[in-house]
C-alpha cells in the first residue's frame, strides 16, 4: 500500500509512556469503590463486580506471568487512536509474556458473536501503528446486550483459548462490557473483561476517566477547519458560516472548539435546555449578533452549532417525542402518498402546542422530522440539517428588520457539518500517547487477573511521563437510567455542566468574540514534529479544567 511521508514517518513514532508502565509494574490497590448513584440498586445488579478497588500503576519488582490469550473489539464509531490502544495491548502482552496471544474481532462486537477474528501479529501491528481509523480490525455497532450473544461469545473464546477480551467503546459499550464481566464471573468460564474508553463525542468522563480518547485529535482538525474559515471569513468579509459539529447529544466538541478557535457565536445545547429556550429564542441571539456586526460595517462571522441541539430545545423535545410515538412503524402514515398529505395528517395529531412548532418549522425541516427514522421508529436527530434551519430562520427575521430599517447588512450565509473529517485523523501525540498507555495498562489488568475494569490513564495535563495509569471498576461509574421505557444500570452520561470551568470560560469570554473586536484565533492543523509545547499540548478543555489556563 502506497503511503504518504507523514504516514511513514510517524510509523516509527515511540508513543509516550507513564513513567510506571516503563519497567517492570506493580499493583497498588484502594479502598472498595461504590458507584455514583443508585447503589443499591447497582450492587444487586453487579454482586460480582461491586465495590472493587480502584487500581494504581507503580514501579517494581519483575514477575512472570503464565500466557495468556486475548480478543480485542472495535466498538462504535471511529475516534483517532484506536490502533494505538491495540498496538499498546500487544506490546504490554508480549513484554509480559512473550507467549501471550492476540486476536481481534471483525467488524466489532458481531465478531465475537459470529466468530470473525484474525490474530494479530507483529507483521499486522507495525501496519497500524500511530496511524487513524479502525480499519485493523473494523468496528460495528451491534451491542452486546442478550445471553446468547454473550454464550456465543464463550464458545469462542474456549476455542481460541482466550481468557480476556478488552472492548474498546463508549460508555454504552463500556456498560455492556460491565455486564459481559458480571456474566462470565457468574457462570465461572474463566474469561476476563476489560473496557477501554473511546469516543470523539467527549461524553465519557468522570473524575477518574478525565478524557475519551480521540476527543483531542478529533477537536483539533475541527479547530483547524474552524480556523481556516474564519480567517477566510475574515478576509472575504461577505458570508456567515454556520457550522455545524458532531458529538451527539453532549456541546463538548462545540465547546472545546469554540475554546480553540474563539468564533463569535457557539450554542451550547446544555445552556440552551437549562434556560428553557426556544428555538425563536437562539434565533433571535444570533440575529442580534449580526445586527450588531453589520452596524460595526462587519457582514461576516462564525456560528457553532452541537449536532444534539435540537433534542435539547424543551418544545422541539416535546414534538420529537410525539413524532416518535406517532409514527413509530405507523402504516396508514407509510401509505400515504404526498408530503403535503403527510404534513396534515401530523398536524392534525399533534397537541396544539407541538403543532404550533411544527407549523412554524421551514418545510424542508419539517420533513426531515417526519421522514428520517432509526430502526426503532425514533426520528434520526444526527441527520437534521440544524445549520441550515437556523440559516433559514436567521434569514427570515433579518428581512423583517430590515423592513423595519433596524438592520441594513447583507446577509450571506454558507453552511458546514465537520464530523467524519476528524474522525480517522492520524492521532495527535496525545491520542498517540494516551491512547498506547491505554492498551499498555488494560494489558497488565488483564495478566493479574482483573475484571469489570476499566483501563484508566490519569494527570493527562502533565507531561506523559508523570501520568497515572490503573484501572477503574466500571459499576463506580454507574447509575439507573430509563432506556426505552426501563429502568437501566449504565455509566452516567458526562454533558458540558454549565457551572464546570470550560463553560464558565466560554460565558466570560463569548460577548467579546461576538463583538466588533474580531477575535479569531487559528489554531493550525496538527502539528507531530516540534516543540512539545505546540506538538503535546492537551486540549483547552483538560488545560481549563486542570487549572493551567485561568
Ligand atoms: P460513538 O463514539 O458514540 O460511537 O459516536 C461517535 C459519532 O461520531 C457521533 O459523534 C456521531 O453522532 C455518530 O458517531 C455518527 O454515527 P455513524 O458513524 O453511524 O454515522
Amino acid at each position: 500500500m502506497k503511503k504518504s511521508p507523514l504516514q511513514i514517518a510517524r510509523a516509527s513514532y515511540q508513543p509516550k509512556l507513564p513513567k510506571a508502565l516503563q519497567g517492570n509494574v506493580v499493583l497498588s490497590e484502594g479502598h472498595a469503590t461504590q458507584s455514583v448513584a443508585d447503589q443499591e440498586e447497582i450492587k444487586n445488579l453487579f454482586p460480582n463486580t461491586y465495590g472493587m478497588p480502584l487500581i494504581q500503576f507503580k514501579e517494581g519488582e519483575a514477575k512472570s506471568y503464565p500466557a495468556v490469550n486475548v480478543g480485542v473489539i472495535l466498538s462504535g464509531g471511529q475516534a483517532p487512536g484506536g490502533h494505538n490502544v491495540i498496538s499498546g495491548l500487544f506490546d504490554g502482552l508480549k513484554k509480559l509474556n512473550p507467549a501471550n496471544r492476540l486476536y481481534g474481532f471483525l467488524g466489532g462486537p458481531s465478531g465475537l458473536i459470529d466468530h470473525k477474528y484474525i490474530e494479530l501479529t507483529a507483521d499486522i501491528i507495525d501496519e497500524y501503528r500511530n496511524t487513524g481509523g479502525f480499519d485493523i480490525i473494523g468496528s460495528g455497532r451491534t451491542k452486546l446486550e442478550e445471553t446468547w450473544q454473550f454464550d456465543n461469545g464463550i464458545t469462542i473464546c474456549k476455542e481460541l483459548g482466550i481468557k480476556a477480551i478488552v472492548i474498546i467503546g463508549g460508555d454504552d459499550s463500556n456498560t455492556n462490557a460491565c455486564v459481559l464481566a458480571e456474566y462470565y464471573l457468574q457462570k465461572q468460564c474463566g474469561i476476563q473483561v476489560i473496557g477501554c474508553p473511546k469516543t470523539i463525542d467527549g461524553d465519557l468522563k468522570n473524575e477518574m476517566i478525565e478524557t475519551s480518547f480521540g476527543f483531542d485529535t478529533a477537536c483539533k482538525v475541527y479547530s483547524e477547519l474552524i480556523g481556516n474559515i474564519q480567517r477566510d471569513a475574515n478576509s472575504a468579509k461577505k458570508y456567515w458560516h454556520f457550522i455545524r459539529l458532531m458529538g451527539r447529544s453532549a456541546s463538548h466538541i462545540a465547546l472545546e472548539c469554540a475554546l480553540q478557535s474563539q468564533p463569535n457565536i457557539c450554542i451550547i445545547s446544555e445552556e440552551v435546555e437549562a434556560k428553557n429556550m426556544t428555538l425563536n429564542d437562539i434565533v433571535n441571539d444570533i440575529v442580534k449578533v449580526v445586527v450588531a456586526r453589520a452596524e460595526a460595517g462587519l457582514n461576516f462571522g462564525t456560528v457553532l452549532i452541537p449536532e444534539g441541539l435540537i433534542e435539547f430545545i424543551p418544545a422541539m423535545k416535546k414534538l420529537i417525542a410525539e413524532l416518535n410515538d406517532m409514527l413509530a412503524h405507523n402504516e396508514e402514515f407509510n401509505a400515504l402518498d404526498t408530503d403535503d398529505e403527510k404534513r396534515q395528517y401530523v398536524k392534525a395529531k399533534l397537541t396544539p402546542e407541538s403543532r404550533t412548532v411544527y407549523s412554524d418549522l421551514p418545510k424542508g425541516i419539517a420533513r426531515q422530522l417526519t421522514l428520517d427514522r432509526d430502526p426503532h421508529g425514533n426520528v434520526q436527530v444526527s441527520l437534521i440539517e440544524t445549520e441550515k434551519l437556523l440559516i433559514e430562520m436567521v434569514a427570515k427575521q433579518l428581512a423583517i428588520l430590515k423592513g423595519e430599517g433596524k438592520y441594513k447588512g447583507k446577509f450571506a450565509s454558507i453552511n458546514h457539518f465537520f464530523g467524519y473529517e476528524g474522525r480517522c485523523a492520524i492521532p495527535s501525540n496525545f491520542d498517540a500517547d494516551y491512547c498506547y498507555s491505554l492498551g499498555y495498562a488494560a494489558s497488565i489488568l488483564i495478566s493479574e487477573g482483573k475484571t469489570g475494569y476499566m483501563a484508566s490513564v490519569r494527570n493527562l495535563t502533565a507531561p506523559a511521563a508523570e501520568w497515572i495509569a490503573g484501572g477503574v471498576p466500571i459499576t463506580m461509574m454507574m447509575n439507573m437510567e430509563k432506556r426505552h421505557g426501563a429502568m437501566k444500570p449504565v455509566i452516567q452520561k458526562a454533558l458540558v455542566k454549565l457551572d464546570g470551568k470550560p463553560f464558565q470560560y466560554l460565558a466570560a469570554h463569548r460577548e467579546s468574540w461576538a463583538d466588533a473586536n474580531t477575535s479569531y484565533v487559528y489554531p493550525g492543523p496538527i502539528q507531530y514534529y516540534g516543540p512539545s509545547e505546540v506538538c503535546d499540548l492537551p486540549t483547552r478543555t483538560l488545560l481549563i479544567e486542570h487549572g493551567k489556563i485561568g
